[in-house]
This record gives C-alpha cells, structure tokens and sequence, in this order.
C-alpha cells in the first residue's frame, strides 16, 4: 500500500539510471507534439531481412515512445504520414522514386519528404540496409530534439570508413583502464548464451554509426586466438552483425609460441606466416566478415618483430597478408622503448616515419592523438601529414585514464575537436588533422577512427551519465570529424536529459569548458604526465625511479631552481623538428607557441613573463586555483539544473562534482605544495597556501584504485 502510495506521488521527472542513454524516447508533451504527429506514425511495411527488421522494429519502438501512439502499418501513398523505409534492392517503392542514392554513399542514408500518390511520405532510403538503420535513428533523433520533420532532404554519410571502439577488456572481465565496473563480455557463459546487453551494445553503438569493435585488450593474451574463444567472439560477431558492426580482435605477436608451438615468431619465417595463414582462416570459418587484427608489437614489453631483428613492416605486412583481402591489419604507433635515451615524444614517428609507403594496402597505422599517451592536452602528433603513402588511423581515448576517471566532469569533444581541427600545414594551410583522418589530404581509402572504450556493467555503462557523451561525441565525429563538438553536446544534452532551454544552454556551456577546467587543476600550461603512479590517479608530480625514466614525471616536467619544462626545441630534444617547418618553427617559438602548449616545447624560468604580464610561477598557480573554482562553478551551475533532471541522476552528477571538487584542490595543492619546493617563491596575493605538507601528499598510496 505504502508503496504504491510513493509511486503515485512520483514526481514529473521519473527516477532514470541511464541505461537507456541517448535513445530515451520518452514522450513529447504539449504543444511540440502536434506536428510530429501530423508527419506520421504509421510505418510502411519493411522487407524483413535480418537489418531492416532492427530498423523497422527501431522506428516503431521510437514512435510509439515520443508520440505514444501505437505504430499503425499502411501503404506508401495510401495517407499523408506514411514512413517508408529500405534500399532500392528491397523497395519497389524506393527505386520508383530515383532519389540521388549516390549521396548517401556506402553506408549513409537519405531522408526525404516526397509525394507518392500525392500523399505526404517520409522516405529513409539507403544503398546498404545499415544505411537505413543510421537514418532511422537520425530521424528519430530529429524528433526527440524537436526539430521539424515535414520538409526533410537529407543527406548523410560517413567520411572515415572503419569506426571503432577498442576494448581494453581482459579475459577475465577486468578493464585495463576501464571505470564503469566488470567489462560487457560474459566469455564464461559464451557462446552459449549470448546476454541482452549485447544487442543493447550493438543498438547503442549503430546510432551513432559505429561499425566496428575491437574485443580484446591490445595487451592481449593468445588465448583469445585459440579455437573456444573464436567460438566466443563469433557468437559476438553474430549478435553485432545485423547491426553492422564487425568484430576484430587484438592478436599477441608471440603467439605462433605460446599457441602454435613454434620456436619463434619471427614474421620472416615460413612456420610463422603459415601460423597466421592458418589462424586467419580458422577465424573466417566462424566470423566470415571478421574485421581483422589489432597490434600493439614492441612497445611496454609486448612482444613484437624487433625481438627478432624483423621492422614494424616485415610484422605488420605478414599478418596483412594472413588476412588478405578479408580484412585489415591496424598496427598502433604508440611504441617506445626505455633502451631507447631519446625523447619518448619522439620515438613513435622516429620509428614509423621512415616505412612510409612500405605497409600493404590493408594495413593501417594507429597513432594516437599525441605523441605521449592521452594526456590531458597534447600538440597533435607529429605523424599526422607526415606518411602520406599509408593509411594513418586516429586513436582517441574515450575512457577518463589520465582525466579524472569516471567520476570527474569532462566532456571530450573540445580535446577532440582540437586535434582533429590542428593544421599539419604538410601541403599549405587546412591540412588538417581531420583531413589526414578521412583520407582526403592524401587520397586513402581506407581511413580509421578508433576510440578506447569507457564501457562496463554499471547500469550507465560508462561509469558516470556525463561520459555517455564522451560515447556518443567520440561516434559522431567518427562519421564526420569536422562535425561541431558544441553542437553535439547541444544534441547529447537534448536527447540525454532535457529539450528546455533553460537546461541546454548552461549545460552545453558548462560541458565545452569542463576539459579546459581539469586542464587547469591537473596540468596547467602544457605539463604533462604529472599523475599517480601506475594506476594513474591523482596527483603524483614527484613521482621519480623505478624501473623506466619515461614512466615518471619528474621526466616530463623537469623542475628544478632554473625553472620548469621540456625543452624540445633544437636547444634540448628537437622534438619541433618532426613537425613541418612552419608548426615546428611555431612551437620552437616563444612569440608563436600558444601558452597551452608552452611547457610542453620550452623549459623556462620561473621568472618568465607569461601573456598577462604574471611570471610563470604566478600563472601556474593562479591556473591550478583557476581549475579548482571552474569546477565549484560546475557545481553550481548543475544545481540550479534540478528542476530539468530526474533526481535520480541529478543526484549522481551532483555527488561526482563533490568529488571532483575535492580532487581538483587536492591537484591544486600537491602540485602547488611540490613546485614550490624548485621555484622557491612566494604564492601570489590571494592564494592560500597548501593545507598539508609534501610530504603528507607524497605518502598518500591507493592500493585499489580501478582501473589496473
Ligand atoms: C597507456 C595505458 C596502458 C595501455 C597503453 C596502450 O596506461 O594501460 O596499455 O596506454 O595504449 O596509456 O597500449
């Protein structure tokens, strides 16, 4: 009784965990729904092949969810209203109707209002059945952002062909680097049962056009090649596959060793190359569009070519060759190795930048945003321009490793954005980043976006309701890396909590500055690297020793009484020279580098006179004090928000802010508490010194902090 009492009092924002994301669906109320439902809501009927029967049951699921009314079936031309769905191949309809099907390319779509019988139609229409898929839930997105939906001429399609998630997952469902609880991936129970979560998975991850998924950690055990976890992911791979999305899997260089009991994994030799023929083809009789391999050779002890005086091609060109034309090779460049004394920054292009044009045609290098390894901010990476006869790929990391794991605030699309808009000047100015990405610099065809994933078990899936949009920003610019990062997170906060304007504008604006807040309190004015030992979390300035230099940051930030810096101009590393002149002079250039970057390229005094007129020292402090109020205005912003959001999240944001808040000052102070024990000045008027001694922030440990 008493129960059903609290639910009839419920309040109008019903209590929502997240899981549904941004595919909520719920109804439009008041006056913006008469026209949705004047567009229609009768869906046509649908050739009932396996993708179009996901796309059919999508629209309905959709319609009957925003406008709640039961989806009526009927007749292209039969009433004004009708949605008629499908390719030319399967809709008579549809080819009648000779629409510019060119302009949805592969895999887009088109979506059009046309006449058919003088009736008003809404055609999706696609050439592939996936296309019709993206354009269902485009076209559903239209209504649940409330834009109009009775004069559509639409035309989408993907600019990079291969968008990827990389699973970090282990075995045993553990996520390297993962905060959002165990990793989706029930492989115990595979192949026999296949959990819901997966088609979920495989629903989110359409909607924003993701069309593949790498399974498997890239710090992979061989395990995951033999025959009962082949049998695992191809149980995956037919869940996904109606959704368009292939399966790839991380392959352990040592395997044709530990799984194919050879001596060696010399890609020079024949037991070796015929291993991986062999395995390749076992793999394609269960996963008959399996996508292919992922790499990680030679970098953080993983085994790899050079282990036997072999390159990066003689690897990367023989398994390109075990798959074929089947599919893809992708061969990360994050490599670096500690009997290596140069510049971590400078070891990746060192290594591949002189192979340009010897990798096969299916085989594609992954490079990371920057050249370190996902640091709050880095320049791009120097690679991108510079291999114009290879396929070059796009690593980003969806997942909060080095910003403030789940439970910090930071919507990623501005660090995107900001590598993919970087101009490598390689062939005259708008040599962007994003052109290097899609192809169109060079003339590619085969392009790659990959993001490491921050997807698990929590009901959310992606350990906090803020990085969903990390998720769906990091999808969208996949289809279109020029895409405007504000307007996807004008369009995650509409679809994700609520169309009121009153919600969306301080939302959006809180999300477009939130990574530049943690840039502040973690890593002001271009430091990097600067976080906890090995699990990464917190503040850890002086983390020094060990068993490698460039695993510590007293490596990156190189205080001392002369001041605080990497110099990679010619005077230190010359790491500028791997850019072309014209960035390379620029970031050499204390009049030309932007202060962002500024400690990143220069070691500089504590004296220094920044922009404003502050010395370095001052600007440094005020930045990290900076950090720390931009998150108490987070803070603030998000409580007037309670009126929008259902008290459920809205508690969850809230209680993660406080915690962010607390962290950032804890960032604040350590760094603060640390560098002034180097630039031996005092805190600027106003700032208040750091409540705890070094020494007491240096002794603090986190045995179980996630993510390991
Ligand atoms: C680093 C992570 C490590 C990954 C590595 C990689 O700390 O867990 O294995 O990147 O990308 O940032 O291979």
């Amino acid at each position: 009784m008493c129960v059903l009492a609290g639910l009839a009092l419920a309040p109008a924002a019903k209590a929502e965990d997240g899981h549904d994301l941004w595919l909520r669906y719920r109804p439009v109320e008041g006056p913006a729904r008469a026209p949705y439902a004047a567009a229609g809501t009768a869906v046509a009927p649908t050739a009932r092949t396996p993708t179009l029967s996901i796309a059919h049951a999508e629209l309905e699921r959709g319609l009957s969810g925003l406008l709640g009314a039961a989806p009526m079936v009927a007749e292209a031309g039969s009433r004004d209203g009708v949605i008629l769905i499908g390719t030319p191949a399967t809709s008579p309809a549809i080819a009648g109707l000779a629409l510019p099907m060119k302009d949805a390319g592969d895999e887009g779509y088109l979506i059009r209002t046309v006449s058919i019988d003088g009736k008003q139609t809404t055609v999706i229409a696609a050439n592939r059945e996936v296309g019709v898929l993206y354009g269902v839930f485009r076209y559903l997105s239209l209504i649940q952002t409330r834009q109009p939906v009775d004069r559509l001429a639409i035309a989408s399609a993907p600019k990079v062909g291969l968008r990827m998630l990389n699973h970090w997952d282990n075995l045993d469902r553990t996520v390297e680097r993962g905060y959002a609880g165990q990793s989706i991936w029930d492989w115990w129970k595979l192949p026999d049962h296949a959990d819901p979560r997966y088609a979920e998975y495989a629903r989110a991850n359409a909607s924003l056009g993701i069309n593949g998924t790498v399974l498997n950690n890239v710090n992979s055990k061989s395990l995951s090649l033999t025959a009962p976890w082949i049998a695992k992911a191809g149980a995956l791979a037919d869940v996904f596959r109606p959704y368009g999305i292939k399966v790839y899997l991380s392959a352990r260089f040592s395997s044709p060793i530990e799984i194919g009991g050879l001596k060696t994994a010399d890609p020079r030799d024949p037991a070796v190359k015929a291993f991986w023929k062999a395995k390749a083809d076992e793999i394609y009789k269960v996963i008959p569009d399996f996508g292919g391999f992922l790499v990680k050779a030679n970098s953080e002890g993983q085994p790899g070519p050079q282990d036997y005086g072999a390159t990066h091609v003689d690897g990367a060109n023989m398994l390109a060759d075990a798959i074929g034309g089947r599919g893809v090779v992708i061969w990360r460049a994050f490599v670096y190795s500690h009997e290596q004394p140069d510049d971590r920054a400078k070891q990746g292009f060192s290594e591949f930048k002189p192979f340009d044009g010897h990798f096969r045609d299916n085989v594609v290098i992954q490079v990371k945003n920057g050249a370190i390894d996902f640091q709050p901010r880095e320049p791009f990476h120097p690679l991108f321009g510079a291999m114009p006869k290879s396929n070059l790929g796009m690593e980003f990391q969806i997942t909060k490793e080095y910003l403030g794991f789940a439970t910090h605030l930071a919507y990623l699309g501005p660090m995107y954005e900001e590598t993919l808009r970087a101009d490598t000047l390689v062939k005259g100015k708008g040599s962007t980043v994003a052109k290097v990405i899609d192809g169109s610099l060079d003339g590619r065809k085969l392009t790659v976006m990959a993001g490491v994933a921050n997807i698990g078990m929590d009901r959310n899936w992606s350990g906090s309701h803020f990085d969903q949009a990390n998720w769906y920003a990091f999808g969208r610019l996949a289809w279109d890396p020029e895409a405007s990062t504000r307007d996807i997170a004008a369009d995650w906060a509409r679809l994700t909590f609520s169309n009121d304007q009153r919600f969306v504008t301080p939302v959006v604006d809180m999300m477009m500055v939130s990574r530049e807040t943690l840039v502040d309190y973690m890593t002001p004015l271009g430091l990097h690297h600067q976080m906890g030992r090995s699990h990464h979390y917190g503040p850890g300035p002086w983390v020094k020793g060990g068993e490698r230099a460039d695993w510590t940051s007293v490596y990156y930030a190189k205080a001392g009484a002369d001041g605080v810096g990497f110099d990679r101009t010619a005077k230190g590393s010359n790491a500028v020279a791997q850019y072309a002149p014209p960035v390379g002079a620029c970031f050499a250039n204390l009049k030309c580098v932007d202060e962002k970057d500024l400690l990143w390229f220069h070691h500089l005094s504590w004296d220094y006179k920044l922009k404003s007129g502050q010395t370095l020292w001052d600007g440094l402090v005020t930045r990290y004090s900076r950090g720390v109020a931009g998150v108490d205005a987070m803070g603030e912003t998000w409580a007037d928000m309670s009126p929008y959001v259902d008290a459920e999240r809205h508690g969850q944001v809230s209680n993660f802010l406080k915690i962010q808040r607390n962290e950032a000052q804890w960032w604040r102070d350590a760094s603060v508490a640390y560098f002034q024990t180097f630039s031996r000045r005092p805190l600027p008027a106003g700032e208040k010194a750091p409540p705890l001694s070094l020494e007491a922030y240096e002794a603090m440990s986190f045995p179980y902090a996630p993510g390991i």
